[in-house]
């Protein structure tokens, strides 16, 4: 009784023994330091390479077909390409909080996370997650403005994606449009957000927001972490909470 019963995500452990470089973490504008040797990041996207969205109980995912070099980003604080796997996102119950990373402690109502892997290096996307340089992922904020016409092709899908692990066919997007066009973004050593928690993260923070409108969000608070049959459990505050700094280095790559 009154006890806030975990989701099964969260049953596997909520902290990695002597982590030092788990994510999201709080940006601190002033304490990130400008490296002048970091590449702008080159994204490709194939858009016939979108496979499925699918609710998999925890927030909803756009997955891709990564079985070649197809959709791909390169530069950046990359030393390698990376292959697409998925996107997903991450958000509040209310505009207040939603976002995983915070800057100068701010939170957005929401983050987008697409999630890459190291396939030069690695032959699969499960051997890349428990490597030091395995996966980047881009985290995007979206904040409250005008309707986003990119993101409504999404928001239409999620009706039929309602219950945990439903899936439909959604076969050409190009997630490129949810990225904003200001080039500027911090980049830092952490790990994914959910378990396993691996420390294997190169993130990519884009500095500028996109602006989604307030029908949008709802859209997706209207999702459900419970399946077909069950006691209905809307799908909202799926973040993390914040994570140690530790003895990182935040870098930006602009001044
Ligand atoms: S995140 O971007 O840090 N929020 C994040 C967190 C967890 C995963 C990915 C990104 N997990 C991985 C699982 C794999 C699974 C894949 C699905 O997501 O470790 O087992 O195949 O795309
Ligand atoms: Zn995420």
């Amino acid at each position: 009784v009154g006890v806030t019963p975990l989701h099964p995500l969260w049953q596997s452990p909520l902290t990695i023994p002597g982590g030092t470089r788990q994510s999201p973490i709080n940006i601190q504008w002033r304490d990130s330091v400008y490296d002048p040797f970091l590449k702008p990041l080159k994204i490709s996207y194939d858009p016939t390479t979108c496979l499925h969205i699918w609710n998999n109980g925890y927030s909803f995912l756009v997955e891709f077909d990564d079985s070649a070099d197809r959709s791909i980003i390169v530069g950046g604080p990359l030393e390698n390409q990376y292959r697409l796997k998925q996107f997903h996102f991450h958000w509040g119950a209310i505009n207040e909080w939603g976002s995983e990373h915070t800057v100068d402690s701010k939170f957005y109502p929401a983050e987008l996370h697409l999630v890459h892997w190291n396939a030069v290096v690695y032959p699969t996307f499960e051997e890349a997650v428990m490597e030091g340089n395995g996966l980047a992922v881009i985290g995007v904020f979206l904040k409250l403005g005008a309707h986003h016409e990119g993101l409504q092709m999404l928001v239409d899908a999620l009706p039929a994606i309602k219950h945990k692990d439903a899936v439909i066919e959604f076969d050409v997007f190009d997630p490129s449009c949810l990225i904003p066009s200001c080039p500027d973004y911090w980049t830092y050593a952490g790990s994914l957000t959910t378990p396993p928690l691996t420390e294997s993260v190169t993130w990519i923070i884009k500095k500028q927001p996109i602006e989604v409108d307030e029908n949008q969000l709802e859209a997706f608070r209207m999702l459900l972490f419970t399946s077909d049959g069950e006691e209905e459990k809307r799908m909202v505050d799926n973040f993390r909470p914040l994570q140690p700094l530790m003895n990182r280095t935040v870098r930006s790559s602009f001044q």
